[in-house]
């Protein structure tokens, strides 16, 4: 194992808070003959979808390997394991008792596990086009509560609503691959509303620790023109308000309540259902974005190419270092984007966990991620000294996994995965976070 690089302590946050790993079920999990179809195994079969060619259906072999995974976080030494239940799973015969096992084995390791309902493997059958998912997501809540909830008491609904209803069904380059632009408002809308009726279900089943894990981050306009004001507007509206503003003020953003179904008293009516109240609010950070007027030519950006015709347009963000996935490392702009939630939501915004942050990089001695992460941590810390009441922080992720469209190439992980033998190896990253882990007592 390798030595860590030497860096201050993690700095103290107020008793209670949480340190965390996440993983999602699709990315880890494998075993996909066990189980029901997703949309993501009827889109990676198809060809050119992820761009080596990889499909899930091994991953990292968690579903076998899950009590190895296991005693690696209790070595860690974190308060808590984020994963995601994959519903197609729960659907199938013995599916349910997979995660009970798992919950069973944290608990044992003393890792208190936080379940995320939905991470975007939707089963096959199901369409968020259709309001009726909504209703079967929360009977599926309801299933799952039903089960784990005498030991989990931290539940998440939806994981990043803005990444599947943009890159799942406005842009097509996540499953289920549609390709809609602003007709698939109503695929965030359906999102919403299912968040909102499985709060609902878990609480009748007695859970009182009811998060969602969102994605945000601060837009920067490309200059001060209008222009370019404008489209960054736009933007920031897209990926952050769209999302936040029906959570925790109960409407949408000017303008977009229109465009939902149902408009006007249907929507009205679903917002009451969407405001449920939260117990905390989780922030997926991973970088800011620029943002300019649109340019009328088609833009690479993160992996994705965006059309022509989006009334917006990204830029490169310059002077700023970027991960092997070229996305900026800016930990300012986390302290950024949480003052600046606590100032448009106010007494709205319950207590804040970032659910995901991390990078990718190649290599076990991986001292560009330990940068990262204790920069991040710092910044998170400096939010905290600005009155932003943070909860806990979760390293995007515990393993190298199946990173959607990028298949294997892209490397997240706190420990690397041999995708030949399977095999873990902890990295750098692992030793000096278990190491500040420990060191804070
Ligand atoms: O791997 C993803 C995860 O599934 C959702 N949030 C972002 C991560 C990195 O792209």
């Amino acid at each position: 194992m390798i030595a860590r690089m030497a860096t201050n302590p993690l700095p103290q946050f107020p008793p209670g808070f949480l340190w965390g790993v996440s993983t999602s079920a699709h990315q880890i999990e494998g075993a996909v003959q066990e189980r029901d179809p997703s949309v993501w195994d009827a889109f990676t079969a198809e060809p050119g979808r992820v761009k080596d060619g990889s499909t899930a259906a091994v991953a990292c072999d968690h579903y076998h390997r899950y009590p190895e995974d296991v005693a690696l976080l209790a070595d860690l030494g974190v308060d808590a394991y984020r994963f995601s239940v994959s519903w197609p799973r729960v659907n199938s015969p013995g599916g349910l008792d997979f995660y009970d096992r798992l919950v069973d084995a944290l608990c044992a390791a003393g890792v208190r596990p936080i379940p995320t309902l939905f991470h975007w493997d939707l089963p096959l059958e199901l369409d968020w086009l259709n309001r009726d998912t909504a209703e079967r997501f929360a009977e599926y809540a309801a299933v799952v509560a039903g089960r784990l909830g005498d030991r989990v008491r931290k539940w998440i609904t939806l994981n990043e609503p803005a990444e599947h209803t943009l890159l799942g069904h406005a842009l097509g380059a996540h499953a289920p691959g549609r390709r809609l632009l602003f007709d698939a408002l109503p695929v965030a809308h359906h999102q919403l509303l299912a968040h909102g009726l499985a709060v609902r279900a878990l609480r009748a089943a007695g859970a009182d620790d009811i998060g969602i894990a969102n994605s945000h981050g601060p837009t920067w306009a490309a200059s001060r023109r209008p222009e370019d004001v404008e489209a960054a507007d736009f933007y920031d509206l897209l990926l952050n308000r769209l999302f936040a503003d029906p959570l925790l003020l109960g409407r949408y953003p000017d303008g977009v309540g229109e465009l939902m179904p149902g408009h006007p008293e249907g929507v009205e009516a679903d917002l009451k259902v969407i405001a449920e109240p939260l117990d905390w609010y989780g922030i997926n950070y991973y970088q800011p974005t620029r943002v300019g007027a649109p340019q009328g030519t088609e833009i690479e950006f993160g992996g994705l190419t965006l059309p022509a015709e989006l009334p917006f347009s990204v830029r490169e963000l310059e002077g700023y270092p970027v991960t092997d996935f070229g996305w900026a490392v800016v930990p300012e702009a986390l302290t950024e984007l949480l003052v600046g939630f606590r100032e448009r939501y106010g007494d709205r915004l319950p207590p804040v966990v970032i659910t995901e942050n991390g990078c990718s990089y190649e290599g076990i001695d991986d001292q560009e991620r330990i940068a990262f992460l204790d920069g991040h941590v710092r910044a998170l810390h400096r939010a905290s000294e600005q009155g932003v009441d943070v909860r806990g922080y979760f390293v995007w992720s515990l393993l190298d996994n199946f990173e959607w469209a990028e298949g294997y190439a892209r490397r997240f992980g706190l420990v690397h995965v041999d995708y030949d033998t399977l095999e873990r190896t902890p990295k750098a990253s692992f030793v000096w976070l278990r190491d500040a882990l420990r060191a804070r007592g």
